[in-house]
């Protein structure tokens, strides 16, 4: 009766933990609001030439070229460095001062300045464009407007994936209000201050697609997606350690497991 008794109460308190775990699983798996999601690909569903947005916006991409391989949570894509490229048809990013975040992995051996995501048009404050700053055999996270620009120092070209993300924080208006976090650090900022006025009038969104004097993407790229918000610091975080899928809540599948299933694979 003892035994029986003791049993009982393990099994309680199993069945209390469980759920408590599952709990504080569930409330970090969603902390972003789905609603700021402007566009975002897993590239986990190879399906042609087309990337899956999941953001719920229907903006689905165009690849020319990129391959999909083994990304940093199930597939990514694999640019040539040549002329591979993917194009958000009919996105034209966001404009003006308002606040944005990009995030995404990469992965190369190669050092050059990698366009990873551009928009606007090539005139001062203009044009937005994330690509990389080449030092020496390395490179950094960086952003530009013509005219001005903000890149941190930590080596994002040595062979290992990184996650990067580019924060405009609302209110701002120049170009070194950017934060930039690699790996979820928060980078040191250098380069030239110049106003922002980007322009939504005609360039679509491009992801690995140089502009004027500078070199496509080589590389893997992975879990890409930008927002029309400043994301925090713990948020970028949670996207890094999570995945987009589970730190947006999205669930494709209509199964929570999809969720769990996601979990980093390298
Ligand atoms: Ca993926
Ligand atoms: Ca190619």
């Amino acid at each position: 009766m003892r035994i029986e008794n003791r049993s009982k109460f393990l099994l309680i308190w199993l069945t209390v933990l469980t759920f408590g775990l599952v709990c504080i699983n569930i409330s970090r798996s969603a902390p972003i609001d789905s609603e700021t999601v402007e566009v975002a690909y897993l590239f986990n569903k190879g399906n042609g030439n087309v990337a899956k947005d999941i953001s719920g916006n229907g903006r689905d991409g165009k690849i020319t070229g990129a391959k999909h391989v083994k990304g940093v949570i199930g597939d990514g894509l694999e640019y040539d460095g040549v002329d591979d490229n993917l194009i958000v048809t009919g996105y034209n990013g966001i404009g003006g001062t308002d606040p944005r975040t990009t995030v995404f992995w990469f992965k190369t051996t190669t050092v050059r300045d990698h366009s990873w995501v551009k928009w606007g048009v090539n005139s001062p404050s203009q044009k937005y464009y994330i690509r990389a700053h080449v030092r020496g055999d390395e490179c950094n996270l960086r952003v530009e407007v013509n005219s001005g620009n903000n890149f941190g120092t930590d080596n994002v070209c040595d062979g290992e994936w990184h996650h990067c993300a580019v924060v405009f924080p609302d209110g701002s208006d120049a170009v070194k209000d950017h934060d930039l976090y690699v790996d979820g650090k928060l980078q040191e900022k250098e380069g030239t201050e110049f106003a922002m006025d980007t322009s939504v009038d005609s360039q679509v969104v491009n992801m690995g697609a140089p502009l004027a004097n500078h070199t496509f993407m080589i590389g893997s790229f992975d879990e890409v997606a930008i927002f029309n918000v400043d994301l925090t610091e713990d948020q970028i975080k949670t996207i890094m350690d999570n995945g987009l899928q589970a730190a947006l809540g999205v669930d494709p599948q209509g199964k929570l497991a999809t969720s769990w299933a996601m979990i980093k694979t390298y």
